[in-house]
Formats: C-alpha cells, structure tokens, sequence
C-alpha cells in the first residue's frame, strides 16, 4: 500500500516565502516571531516592486497617467481591506501608518473631544502598550478614569470582572481581541453588546486577530477596530482604522495638511470628506497598494483554512511544549484540536532568563522573541520580569516545532543540566 501524506496548507504556500529558505547561523532559518512582525510572500513584493517599477507617483493629485493609476491601485487597496474586514463601506476605512497610530488617532480625535472628568475608559491588564498610553493621555487631558479589567484563574479576560466595571460613566472600552502575550481570544462580540447596553463605544485591537482568523467588525458590531499591514503579510509602515460611518463622520480630523482637506483659507478650513479627513499628507502609497495585495494573498488562501491549520499547530505546539518539566506557558489551555486560543506560547524556564533562551536558540536558527512585548503591566500583574514567545504562522511547519523543541530542550539542558543526553 503507498501512503501519501496529505500536503499541509505550509508545503502549499513556503515557496511564496523566500526569507524562509535561508540558513541563519549555519541552520535552517525557523521564525516563530510572527506576533512581532510577519513574513511577505513574493506577491506582496512584486506589488510593492511594481508599484516603485513601473508607476511610482503621488496619489489624488495629478490628472497624468501614473497618478491615475496608483490612486485607482491605492484607493482600490481600502475596497479591498474593507472587503476582508466586512465594512459596509470604503468610507469606514482610514490608512494609517499602524495600528498604534489608529488608537492614536482614536485617542486624540474622539477622546480628546468627547471624554469629561469622571467618565470611565474600560481597558484590560493584558492590552498591548499601544492602548495603554494613549489613553492615558486622554484621561490626563480630560479628567477621565482608566479602569482595568483582571484575568480569570485560567488567565483569561475575566468578563465578569468586565460586567462589574461597567457602568452608566463607562464612555469608552477599548481591548484587545487576541492577546499578543497570552494568546487568548476575547469575547468581542459580546463584549460590545455589554458596553452598548450602557451607550459606550468599543474599540477593538486586532493586531493579533485579523493576520490569523476571520474578522467581521458588522458581525463583532464594533465602533472602531484597528490592525497593522506587517502583522499580516504586508509591508511596515501601513496599517488601518475602522470605524462606523457616523462615528467618523462626527469625529475632527488628527493630523492637518495636504490631502485632507476641501478648502484652505488664510484664516480657517474645510475638510475632505471620508476617509481622506483622516489621511493628512502623502500617504504609504507602495505599502497600502501592497496591503491590498496581502488582503488578497489571504483571501485566496481563506481564513477559515488558514485559522484551521493554525490550530492544528497549536495543539502540537503545547503537547510538545507541555512535556517539558521546566516550562510554565502563560495563557489558556487549547483544547485537543488546538482551539480556543492563538498559535503562540509566552512561557518562562525556572532559573533561565528568557533573554538567555532567545539568544541560545538563535544560535540553532530558531527566531523567538523575549522580553515584556509591549505588555510591561501584564508582566507585572503576573509577577514575572519576561516571557520568551514563540509565535506562528500558517507557512510553519510541525518539522519546525520539532526543530524549536529540541533546541528548547538543549537549551535548557545547558543552563540547568537536567535534561542529560536526549
Ligand atoms: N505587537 C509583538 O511583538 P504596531 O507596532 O502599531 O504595528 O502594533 C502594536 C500592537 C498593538 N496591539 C497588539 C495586540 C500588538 O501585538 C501590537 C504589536 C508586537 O507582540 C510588537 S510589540
């Protein structure tokens, strides 16, 4: 009888990856750092090679040839990202340069106009520095009241700690859909229901949501939701906001300048209408067309698959991580078919600094990410100084995962001595 072992979706698509097939201190590269940034497959490149090739020119402006075609290549990237996230419409959709930017964008615009002393913004203790400070800006300025959700045992987001928090002062919740650090899922969907009932807006961080799962901001009936270009194949220096139309409509532009404006007198001005309000200067023209590009690499491939692969590496993940005495993973379990949480792992080693883990697994050619992610006060909340992160992706492997154990364990075995010869 032949076996034929079925093709993963990560033999499908690893030739559209170059970076991947390179020796990194003379071993296979094996990146698990996909939570700080992905990596970009050859039809995000051509796009943005294409762009800078053969019509590089500033986009709304001119009326010649080149000009055209990157506005229609441009605006034709935010019908895209619309599309993937489900926005009513292209209007609802603001380039950003990230997702830090887009909270910030939120943070001044909206916060800044709408938020008096002794209202209440609703955050979390495992939000990503980049819905930390902003808001505490806003609460500077204004007078308003960061409140902050706790974790559940299981170190979850504790929602009835949430319900509890929630009341007729609540103007604002703004969290985090997947946990870059924890890797657990929110409730958003219900999370907006709740914060509705009070007549609060909610603000969605899917940094760490949108690269890896479907994403439907009608379905989560979310006012405003925010992710970066180079967190789901794209470029750096890209990201979006959305937001419902009436929300933007009413809210003041962030930045002034070219492109957003109607009308420009010595003494005042009119604004343009959505989305260019907000898209103040000259945009990341090559990076938001090759965000498009990105929007429909994943479409191809669908984000049910790719979700469906990903959790499969999940459950392989945590079994094999699991069977390592030493390691404490921080976050929720996965269930048997790696549901129920992100493909990603924070864990610390007794006795071993994750700096320390990071350095010495780079050396057998696994990129890992040590420190505190950007989540300083989950660290602190959970008593620990650093977390060591492995992050995954659907074009990573179970060989990959075996590859990264095996260095774990010879890692930990050189700074403990407990493991003996494997
Ligand atoms: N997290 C990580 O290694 P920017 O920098 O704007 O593209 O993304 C900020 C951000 C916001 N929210 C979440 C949940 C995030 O994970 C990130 C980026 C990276 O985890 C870099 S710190």
């Amino acid at each position: 009888m032949t076996f034929i072992q079925e093709r993963t979706l990560a033999d499908q698509v690893r030739l559209d990856f170059p970076i991947l097939h390179q020796q990194v201190n003379g071993k296979p590269l094996v990146y698990f750092d996909n939570a700080a940034t992905s990596q970009k497959p050859l039809f995000v490149l051509n796009a943005l090679r294409d762009y800078y090739e053969q019509y590089n020119s500033n986009v709304h402006r001119g009326v010649h040839t080149l000009s055209a075609k990157a506005t229609d290549a441009y605006e034709g990237s935010r019908d895209k990202v619309a599309r993937f996230v489900n926005a009513k419409s292209r209007q609802e959709i603001v380039f950003t340069h990230n997702a830090t930017e887009a909270i910030n964008l939120v943070a001044y615009s909206w916060g800044m106009n709408n938020l008096q002393p002794g209202d209440e913004i609703i955050l979390s203790v495992m939000e990503h520095h980049s819905n930390i400070v902003p808001w505490q800006f806003v609460a500077a300025k204004t007078g308003a009241v960061l409140k902050f959700v706790e974790l559940t045992p299981a170190e979850t987001l504790d929602l009835e700690h949430f319900q509890k928090l929630l009341s007729e002062k609540t103007k604002l919740v703004s969290l985090v859909h997947v946990s870059n650090t924890l890797g657990c899922i929110n409730p958003v969907t219900e999370i907006c229901t709740l914060a509705h009932k009070y007549g609060a807006k909610v603000l969605i961080d899917a940094c760490q949501s949108v690269p890896h799962m479907p994403v439907d901001v009608q379905q989560i009936n979310c006012d405003w939701l925010v992710a970066s270009g180079h967190k789901m194949c794209a470029a750096t220096g890209i990201g979006f906001l959305y937001g419902k139309l009436e929300l933007l409509q009413a809210m003041p532009p962030f930045f002034g300048g070219g492109e957003m404006i109607a009308e420009v007198f010595l003494d005042h001005s009119t604004y343009a209408d959505l989305p260019h309000k907000f898209e103040a200067g000259t945009p990341a023209i090559g990076e938001a067309i090759a965000l498009g590009a990105a929007v429909d690499y994943l479409s191809k491939i669908g984000m049910d698959k790719i979700h469906a692969y990903e959790a499969e590496l999940t459950a392989y993940l945590f079994e094999q991580l699991e069977k390592i005495p030493q390691i404490k993973i921080y976050g929720p379990k996965p269930n048997e078919q790696g549901e129920g949480r992100a493909a990603l792992a924070a864990f610390t080693v007794a006795e071993v600094h994750a700096n320390d883990l990071s350095t010495l697994l780079d050396t057998e050619g696994v990129a890992i990410r040590s420190g505190h992610h950007c989540t300083q006060p989950l660290h602190r909340y959970l008593n620990i100084a650093a977390t060591a992160r492995a992050s995954l992706s659907f074009y990573n492997t179970r060989e990959e995962i075996d590859i990264f154990i095996k260095a774990l364990k010879e890692t930990i075995d050189f700074f403990t001595g407990l493991f003996g010869e494997q």
